[in-house]
C-alpha cells in the first residue's frame, strides 16, 4: 500500500553553515519529493527542548538541544508517496558513519551529533512535528 504523505525536514545547523542546503534540496527533488513548505530559522533552546522532548532521558539530551538551537536551520514540509520511510531511507543512519552509500548523512555527516538532517520517524510524529514548525 502506498500513498502521499508529509514528513519534517531539518537541514541542521552543521549543514547550513557549510551552505549545504541546496545541494540537501536537490538531494530531495531529484528523489521526487516535493517541497511544499520551507523556511529558514534560528529556534530558541526552550523550543529545541519541546521539539525533542521524546528524548529527554537521554544523556545527550542537552548537548543535542544546545545544537539544534546553535545557528540556523532550514525546515521543510516533504510530500511524496510514503515520505516518512523514504526520507529515512534517504537521509541514512543516524550515525553517519554506519550510513550507507548515497545517503544525506553518508555524503555530508560529520559525526552522531552533527548528522545534518533530521526527518520524522512515523506518520504520526510527522503531523505532530509539522503542526510545531508550521501552525497555521
Ligand atoms: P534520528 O535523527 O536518526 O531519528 P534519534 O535517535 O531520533 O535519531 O536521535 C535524535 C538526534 O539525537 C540524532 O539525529 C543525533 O543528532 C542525536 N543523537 C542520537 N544518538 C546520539 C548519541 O548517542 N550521541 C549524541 N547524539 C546523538
Ligand atoms: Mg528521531
Amino acid at each position: 500500500m502506498s500513498s502521499t504523505e508529509q514528513t519534517l525536514s531539518i537541514i541542521k545547523p552543521d549543514a547550513v553553515e557549510r551552505n549545504l542546503d541546496n545541494e540537501i534540496k536537490e538531494m530531495f527533488k531529484s528523489k521526487g519529493f516535493k517541497i511544499v513548505k520551507e523556511k529558514k530559522i534560528q529556534i530558541e533552546k526552550v523550543e529545541a527542548e519541546t521539539f525533542y522532548k521524546v528524548h529527554e532521558t537521554k544523556p545527550f539530551y542537552n548537548d543535542l538541544c544546545s545544537y539544534l538551537s546553535s545557528g540556523p536551520i532550514v525546515v521543510m514540509v516533504l510530500e511524496k508517496e510514503n515520505a516518512v520511510l523514504a526520507n529515512r531511507e534517504l537521509m541514512g543512519a543516524t550515525n553517519p558513519k554506519e550510513a550507507t552509500d548515497g545517503t544525506i548523512r553518508k555524503k555530508y555527516g560529520i559525526s552522531i551529533d552533527k548528522n545534518s538532517v533530521h526527518g520524522s520517524d512515523s506518520v504520526e510524529n510527522a503531523k505532530i512535528e509539522i503542526n510545531f514548525f508550521f501552525k497555521d
